[in-house]
């Protein structure tokens, strides 16, 4: 029946009622006509109340929130009290969800994801104990630990598993946090789970991309109570979001490092070489040191080109940009500077260590049998190079790289295959000119 047509029936119910009251009231009473309608419509409401009220109940008896029946005994009460408080706290954890999820995937740098992840564990989970296990550089099938809060370091530093192994298939086929406490027969004589059961009460997968890339674990809960099933629920939720978080920051961090690389040879480009020069000069500024900017071009690169074809060439220039890796040390900066130019930034480094090592990558690549470099107009391909420091040359970037182009010029102009530092370029021109140090 429709809600109209009830609520029609519902008046002219009442209406019928009060109209058999009233006829009661005043022919069996001598009560006045105005005090019986106010009686039969007293009653009528009365009447009215009551049934409502035992509709109400039976409403609530029929629901499953039963609970929740008018009812002022103090068991009930009680039972209120509790449910509001389960519920505040969901929509609280729920919320803290919310906030650690936009947290996360906010953070770019997989380090301090790390970081953060860990932290937001602990305050989740009110535990005071976390550790994340990630491949380590250099072997992406093992895990090991990669950064701890609240365990031994030591005592993990060593410990490392093969994501082949069949526990990460328990994973894989669902990405749900394990309670150890509750962890299946056959993994119970499992190296990692006996290791893992001393002080770790959950772990959790991380999951970038549906394959597992590493492992969260947790500790004991502060208070030494068990973790509920819902908090377990909340431990996959968070990571969850720590593996989109992650797989987000490993994008970025590959676009990242993308965006800095020169495509052919795998040396920084132009765009970096710029930006790390300006920074490695303010720091040489700040601490007082010396630094060297090396160019250098490969000599009759077109004729190579011209004979053997492109692919030959940009072949000739990976190698180059390998023998040149292998020459430089850690803290220098190799950059593809463009074409067949290259550059290399030697901080803390002064003309003659400068020309050392110019001279150590001439001699490498002039020694190195490239494919059928017979063709080159002295049968061998080599570079010619320009050095220039700060701030003995220049104390600013764009004077250091022109005074380095410079002497890289005169290199090429005194016959090739050589090594110029700028100063003794200047100094056989004044010579040669007669002329008193007028810079170039
Ligand atoms: P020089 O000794 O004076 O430097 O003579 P060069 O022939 O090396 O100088 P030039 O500037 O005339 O020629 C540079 C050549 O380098 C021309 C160009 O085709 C080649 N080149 C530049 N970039 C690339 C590249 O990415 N791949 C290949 N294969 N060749 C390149
Ligand atoms: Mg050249
Ligand atoms: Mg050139």
């Amino acid at each position: 029946m429709k809600k109209g047509h009830l609520f029609f029936l519902y008046i002219v119910l009442f209406l019928a009622v009060e109209a058999i009251l009233f006829f009661l009231l005043h022919t069996l009473s001598d009560l006045p006509l105005h005090i019986s309608i106010m009686i039969s419509l007293c009653a009528v409401l009365v009447l009215v109340w009551m049934f409502n009220r035992n509709l109400f109940n039976k409403f609530l008896k029929d629901n499953p929130l039963s609970v929740l029946q008018i009812d002022t005994g103090k068991e009930t009460n009680h039972k209120l009290q509790n449910m509001a408080r389960m519920m505040k706290k969901q929509i609280y954890d729920l919320h803290n969800l919310f906030e650690v999820s936009i947290n996360l995937t906010s953070i770019l740098e997989p380090q301090q994801l790390i970081k953060s992840s860990i932290l937001s564990l602990i305050g989740q989970l009110q535990t005071n104990q976390a550790m994340v296990f990630l491949p380590s550089k250099g072997n992406p099938n093992n895990i090991s630990l990669l950064y701890a809060k609240g365990y031994d370091k030591k005592k993990w530093k060593n410990f490392t598993i093969s994501l082949s192994d069949p526990i990460f298939a328990k994973f894989n086929e669902k990405m749900i946090a394990v309670d150890l406490q509750n962890v299946e027969e056959e993994f119970l004589s499992h190296k990692w789970i006996q290791m893992m059961n001393s002080g770790i009460s959950m772990i959790a997968p991380i999951i970038p991309k549906k394959k597992i890339k590493g492992i969260i674990a947790v500790g004991n809960k502060m208070n030494q109570e068990f973790f509920t099933r819902s908090e377990r629920e909340i431990f996959s939720l968070l990571a969850h979001f720590i593996s989109v978080a992650f797989s987000n920051s490993i994008l970025y961090q590959k676009m990242e490092q993308i965006s800095i690389t020169d495509g052919l040879t795998g040396l920084y480009n132009y765009r970096y070489f710029k930006k790390r020069l300006e920074d490695e000069i303010l720091r040489a500024k700040r601490y007082n040191h010396e630094l060297s900017l090396i160019l250098f071009d490969v000599d009759y690169f077109k004729n190579y080109n011209d004979m053997l074809g492109h692919p030959a060439g940009d072949k000739a220039l990976k190698t180059i940009a390998q023998l040149l890796k292998t020459t430089v040390r850690k803290s220098d900066i190799a950059v593809r500077y463009g074409g067949e130019e290259f550059a290399i930034i030697l901080p803390e480094e002064g003309h003659q260590n400068a020309l050392n090592f110019a001279e150590r990558l001439r001699k490498l690549i002039e020694t190195f049998e490239f494919d059928q470099e017979d063709v080159q107009p002295f049968g061998k391909l080599t570079i010619s190079l320009g050095i220039a420091s700060f701030p003995v040359d220049a104390a600013e970037i764009k004077t250091l790289i022109k005074k380095t182009d410079n002497a890289l010029y005169h290199a090429k102009h005194t016959g090739r295959n050589r090594s110029c530092v700028i100063t003794e370029v200047q100094k056989k021109k004044t010579e040669e000119r007669g002329e008193s140090g007028r810079p170039l």
